[in-house]
């Protein structure tokens, strides 16, 4: 103990006496480090965006512009085909496949982040940066036991970020509210929450009991409790005073973005903008109605285009646009139908929401997780396109290497050369997973092991990549993934599924 102290002493003494050059270098040094800035819309897809050749009437300059004058990945992987796993693998730094619990959460589900597992926004809060979340969450909140009339004991806050502006999970699932900090947002304590997705609450109106309330229309799930004439996953009673406005929400969301930014310009800081578009119910603002002539899908990415060049003019606004590192992705690819009719299906025209890719959101085939993935950084990054192999697992590593961190994780790579545009190699090799099940990329090459179960999830039109033969694709060849050549490479097959295995370790 004597020691350990004195060694401290001596250690402060000498910086106290070697202090001012070194300090001022140390300071100048931390305002160097680069605010991260990363926006993050929820199912849009590989082709939903006018510089992945989106259908000439969604205009997506805000997008494009990133894309445009960035690094534009083809390349590009979210962990997962579907939200939830796919954010436990962008904030963790691990594959969300190692968790059980990480699959598509109901609103009323715990936290699955450990409060002692490494995260990104926990990394850079170790090099001084302020952190920030605003937007949809879906990670779960509470040990199990919540009252949502209470301060949210676990969530956003406990694993890595400062301050926190969320939904619980979905749009469409319940509570309907906002949380700011763990606490429900203009909840009134005599008109209490309630949430379950167990049952209705006695006496309360749902989708089927009362359908007069219905404006947005259910095709599949989507019954339970009504609110603002959309019904929802879930029940909900009480906390009249604190349900969003639908509508409103982008707006909302903005706002509090453009104010993170404008309260920490002096400060390294990082924000994650988890913006809610395209997701389901589609409820963009009046002012972007009819605007893509595709319906709400179109016209909630139209919004979610504005939403960006907003955010991106706040960023020079403020003076920190030349000291920001804008990373744009998406959490899972495409769906129209994805439980409401709300003509995506019907007004779709010539988009291909997946462009190329075959599948969609919930698949195994390349639109589940390949998606827009761009970073930006004016007057850093030389604007390029890129094929290197990215996933946003891999943000962990790659921004601690950038900051100076040495902090990185089993799963996540430093890939920070290929998001910066300085290499076109990424990594090697991935494996993707969609609803529990996984698929392994190598190179050129992707290896979807035998599935039993349909080919087709019927209620959303979409192929999810069941086949009980094992399929084997060569993406460069084959990116809209036509031609199985799995019996043609049998020593592919065989050393791919080896790699794999040894990945899964299972
Ligand atoms: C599904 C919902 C879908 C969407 C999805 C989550 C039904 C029938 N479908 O279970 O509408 O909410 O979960 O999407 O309830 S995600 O992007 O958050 O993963
Ligand atoms: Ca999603």
């Amino acid at each position: 103990m004597k020691s350990n102290k004195l060694v401290l002493l001596i250690a402060a003494f000498i910086g106290l006496i070697g202090c001012n050059s070194s300090k001022q270098e140390g300071s100048s040094e931390v305002a160097k480090k680069p605010n991260i800035l990363l926006i993050y819309l929820d199912d849009l897809g590989y082709g939903d965006m006018g510089a992945y050749g989106a259908a000439t009437n969604l205009k997506t300059p805000n997008m494009d512009f990133l894309a445009n004058n960035g690094v534009q990945f083809s390349n590009g992987y979210a962990t997962s085909a579907t939200c939830t796993p796919s954010r436990f693998g962008l904030i963790t730094g691990t594959y969300p496949w190692r968790n059980a619990k990480a699959r598509i959460l109901p609103g009323s589900a715990p936290l699955i982040i450990s409060p002692e597992a490494m995260t990104l926004p926990k990394m850079l809060q170790k090099e001084g940066y302020a952190t920030g979340v605003v937007g949809k969450w879906h990670l779960g909140l509470g040990d199990g036991n919540m009252d949502w009339n209470k301060t949210i004991n676990l969530g956003p806050n406990q694993v890595g970020f400062d301050e926190s502006y969320i939904m619980a999970a979905t749009q469409d699932r319940v509570p309907t509210v906002y949380i700011d900090n763990g606490n429900v947002v203009g909840l009134d304590p005599n008109d209490p929450i309630q949430v379950s997705y167990k049952e209705n609450f006695e006496g309360e109106p749902t989708a089927i009991t009362n359908p007069e309330l219905v404006k947005m229309k259910w095709h599949h799930g989507h019954n339970n409790s009504v609110v603002n004439g959309i019904p929802r996953i879930g029940y909900m009673k009480g906390g009249e005073s604190a349900k969003w406005d639908d509508y409103e929400m982008a707006d909302h969301f903005l706002v509090k973005a453009k104010d993170y930014i404008k309260k920490h310009k002096d400060e390294p800081f990082f924000l994650y903008y988890a913006m809610q578009q395209p997701h389901v119910p589609r409820t963009p603002h009046p002012r972007f109605e009819g605007k893509s002539g595709m319906g709400p899908r179109g016209d909630a990415i139209i919004e979610a285009d504005w939403c960006i060049g907003e955010i991106m003019k706040t960023l020079e606004e403020q003076g920190v646009l030349e000291n920001t590192l804008v990373i744009f992705s998406s959490d899972n690819g495409p769906v129209l139908n994805d439980g409401y009719y709300d003509d995506a299906v019907e007004k779709l025209g010539d988009h291909k929401p997946a462009g190329v890719l075959r599948g969609g959101k919930y698949s195994l085939f390349e639109a589940g997780a390949r998606v827009p993935f761009l970073t930006y950084w004016k007057g850093k990054i030389t604007p390029m396109k890129s094929d290197a192999i990215v996933c946003q697992m891999d943000l962990l590593t790659s921004i601690a290497s950038l900051i100076g961190s040495d902090i990185k994780t089993d799963d996540s790579e430093n890939v920070m050369d290929a998001l910066l545009g300085e290499s076109k190699e990424g990594r090697i090799d991935l494996v993707l997973e969609a609803t529990s099940r996984t698929a392994y990329r190598r190179g050129d090459w992707l290896l979807i092991p035998s599935y039993k179960g349909p080919a087709e999830l019927k209620k959303v039109s979409i192929e999810i990549g069941n086949d009980p033969e094992i399929q084997l694709y060569n993406l460069k060849e084959d990116p809209s993934q036509q031609n199985n050549l799995a019996k043609d490479h049998k020593d592919k097959v065989a050393e791919m599924m080896e790699a794999f295995t040894k990945i899964r370790g299972d």
